[in-house]
């Protein structure tokens, strides 16, 4: 292994919210304290708020919620915070700008992903297209006005993450093609788009392990990729089915620069898996699901957003030296 310190490559971000490693914590990735960072009734409309995606914004964070209302209908909301920690969420869902009205049927909307990309914010979620899952796809620049764009991909799909930046020319999208149910199988495959409507070349990336406990059911990106100076920094979910059901735990992955698709080390063991009585306990019991992480380039802290227990909002922290060193260390690739 390598000596060299690995770095984050993207921007500062000096006001990341942080916590240190607490002592004699052994472990690579490490909770926030004070989890969850958002309950599951902060607005009155709300169910459960979790799986959902957060990013810098005029020097303060702003956020896409996934929403389950009190109906249990799966709404898209927007949130602000100074901090990244204490959160404000409108109380109404975003309705999104769409002329092409088959488009903007907006059946139902969950586990958003939110990415900045040369001059505006691209939200991707998964998205009821005549009811079927695929990735709805939209832009903002202000999160007051959201303009909906083509579903990426033909139904049935899940999980669609952007990479931050154009690759070779073209937009970039990690994905899981699914099934209309709580799919039992799942690998994530990389799409690339000249302008945002049109996917193709599509390419296999990683898939689920048989056989390797948490990562063996179905695996789905998470978090946008982090550039970082040893390929892109993949933190992503996987699934394991045990007599009881699913268990949703994240592991991390680097993917290669210029052909994301080329996996060059993942981890074997979980980084983070349901432990905390908000993980384990909650309308979906054992579910810890990564959807979002801030990343400061100047010191390589890592914040990873997820939801605990399809219920809740909790928080992580990581360093990306650490990280990088782990995956190597204990890579299954
Ligand atoms: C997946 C998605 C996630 C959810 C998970 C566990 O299929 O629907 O939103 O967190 O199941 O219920």
């Amino acid at each position: 292994m390598s000596n060299d310190k690995q770095t984050i490559i993207g921007p500062a971000l000096t006001n990341i919210p942080w916590e240190d490693k607490p002592a004699g914590c052994d472990e690579v990735a490490w909770r926030y304290s004070g989890n969850p960072v958002i309950p599951r009734d902060l607005i009155p409309c709300a169910n459960s708020i979790f799986n959902s995606a957060v990013i810098p914004f005029e020097g303060k964070f702003v956020g896409v919620f996934r929403v389950d209302d009190k109906r249990r209908h799966m709404q898209l909301h927007c949130g602000q915070s100074e901090d990244g920690i204490n959160w404000r969420l409108d109380n109404e869902p975003i309705e999104f700008i769409c002329d092409d009205p088959e488009i903007a049927e907006f059946i139902c909307g969950y586990d958003p992903r939110v990415c900045w990309i040369e001059d505006r914010y691209y939200i991707t979620w998964c998205n009821a297209y005549r009811g079927l899952p695929t990735i709805g796809v939209a832009w903002t620049l202000d999160f007051k006005e959201f303009h909906q764009l083509e579903n990426a991909f033909l139904p049935f799909n899940r999980n669609g993450v952007m990479f931050p930046r154009k690759i070779n020319g073209k937009f970039a999208m990690l994905s899981r093609p699914s099934d209309n149910g709580h799919t039992p199988f799942g690998d994530i495959f990389y799409s690339e788009s000249p302008d945002m409507c049109h996917w193709g070349k599509h390419r296999f990336a990683m898939g689920a392990l048989s056989g390797q406990g948490w990562q063996a059911t179905k695996i789905g990106a998470g978090p946008i990729p982090i550039e970082t100076t040893a390929g892109w920094l993949l933190i992503y979910h996987g699934v394991l089915t045990s007599c009881n059901g699913f268990n949703y735990s994240a592991g991390a992955a680097l993917l290669d620069i210029d052909e994301p698709w080329k996996v060059i080390a993942r981890t074997e063991p979980y980084i983070l898996n349901p432990r905390e009585t908000y993980e384990c306990v909650g309308d979906v019991p054992n579910v810890l699901f990564p959807c979002a992480a801030l990343a400061d380039a100047a010191t390589g802290r890592i914040a990873i957003y997820y939801g605990g227990a399809d219920t809740v909002v909790g928080m992580a922290f990581t360093q990306v030296d650490e990280l990088i060193d782990f995956i190597k260390a204990n890579s299954i690739a």
